[in-house]
């Protein structure tokens, strides 16, 4: 009798385990979602998901590249996306698992067909711009009450960054996005896989070098809230979300996102199921969740992003929705370029002048 007992205990218990061993690794951006929409993924589907988060598509192409990473989602930008797919890194999507796959939104899917031919591979989750956020109080305290906080002169020219330098200036560390607003700033094509034009971006770097505090692509939406940097080139819902967090704590801080007026670069993040994924029914399904309309609107709403979701459009906050910071007009977008993915051995020398104008040597 006791022994049954206890056989039918243990089966209990294994049970028990079995229904919460189905797990959906994530690893998106930092910052980058409405936290309540985890716990509503698990509370669904009764799939644990363990979401981890990154700053650095340089980091995450390492991780596709190496393979083995565990993750079942993942979220490159476009045109790391593009040289993931071609290295293999990604499965197809299986749409007849993806129901919702109808609420995305045809405009931005022929936008990110140039990364993902016929968005085979990934689906778009948000989009937005590189530009400029600025401390205003501090800017004109620095620059005066006509400072130029819409251009890259303002990073870009010393006699502008040693003014700045007290107050802090930080720069996204993605060579991908630096170059090319670099580029933009003295009036080449910031896509250029030019050698020769990249090599420009060098002494323009070089030479404001001593004025930038950090490279770094996350600690700047604090960073600017709390009024201790006072410039930040980085990602438009980033630069939103520290204006918010300013206000919110009542500091008298005052942040503003200017896409640059010599040109801003328009990204596309997408997630992606890589090719070695554990799980990867379940990783559909978390894909299936995040296509949702309501789900959709929820994230953009609380991040200030946009998103690739028609659907979800009507549900966002009219603070989203109007705004042309985060969903461009007609005459914005005119402003905005896209890029490409440099081959392999262009990369190489990005990748080498960039980790020379890091160190500052
Ligand atoms: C979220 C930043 C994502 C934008 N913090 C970079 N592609």
């Amino acid at each position: 009798m006791k022994k049954t007992l206890i056989t039918l205990t243990t089966t209990v218990a294994l049970g028990t385990m079995a229904a919460h061993a189905e797990e959906v690794r994530v690893y998106n951006w930092s910052d980058y979602i409405d936290e309540d929409l985890l716990g509503k993924f698990e509370e669904e589907t009764g799939i644990k998901l363990i979401y981890d988060v990154f700053d650095s598509n340089e980091v995450l192409e390492t991780k596709m590249l190496a393979g083995g990473s565990g993750y079942d989602v993942v979220v490159p930008s476009g045109t790391f996306l593009q040289r993931q797919i071609t290295a293999g890194a990604f499965q197809k999507l299986d749409m007849a698992q993806l129901s919702n796959k109808g609420n995305m939104w045809d405009a931005i899917e022929a936008r990110t067909a140039k990364y993902d031919p016929d968005n085979a591979y990934s689906i778009n989750y948000m989009w937005g711009t590189t530009g400029i956020g600025v401390n205003v109080g501090k800017v004109q305290e620095a620059l005066g009450a006509d400072a130029p906080i819409d251009s890259l002169a303002l990073v870009f020219d010393p006699a502008n960054m040693e003014k700045l330098a007290d107050c802090g200036v930080h720069l996204l560390d993605a060579p991908a996005e630096i170059i090319p607003a670099a580029l933009a700033y003295i009036g080449e094509d910031p896509d250029s896989h030019d050698k020769d034009v990249i090599a420009k971006v060098e002494p323009i770097l070089t030479a404001v070098r001593p004025y930038i505090q950090k490279f770094h692509s996350s600690e700047y939406i604090n960073a600017l809230a709390n009024g201790d940097i006072c410039v930040a080139i980085g990602w438009s819902g980033d630069i939103l979300q520290a204006r918010d967090r300013a206000a919110e704590a009542e500091n008298g801080v005052e942040i503003a996102y200017s896409a640059p007026s010599e040109g801003a670069l328009m990204w596309f993040d997408q997630m992606a199921i890589p090719v070695d994924a554990p799980n990867p029914e379940a990783a559909h399904k978390f894909l299936n969740f995040i296509m949702d309309a309501q789900n959709m609107a929820d994230a953009s709403n609380y991040v200030y992003y946009a998103n690739g979701n028609l659907a979800s459009q009507p549900l966002l906050e009219e603070d989203v929705i109007g705004d042309p910071a985060i969903y461009p007009n007609d005459e914005t977008i005119k402003n905005l370029y896209t890029t490409t993915p440099y081959p392999q051995k262009v990369q190489r020398v990005v990748t080498r002048m960039w980790t020379k104008i890091k160190s500052g040597t």
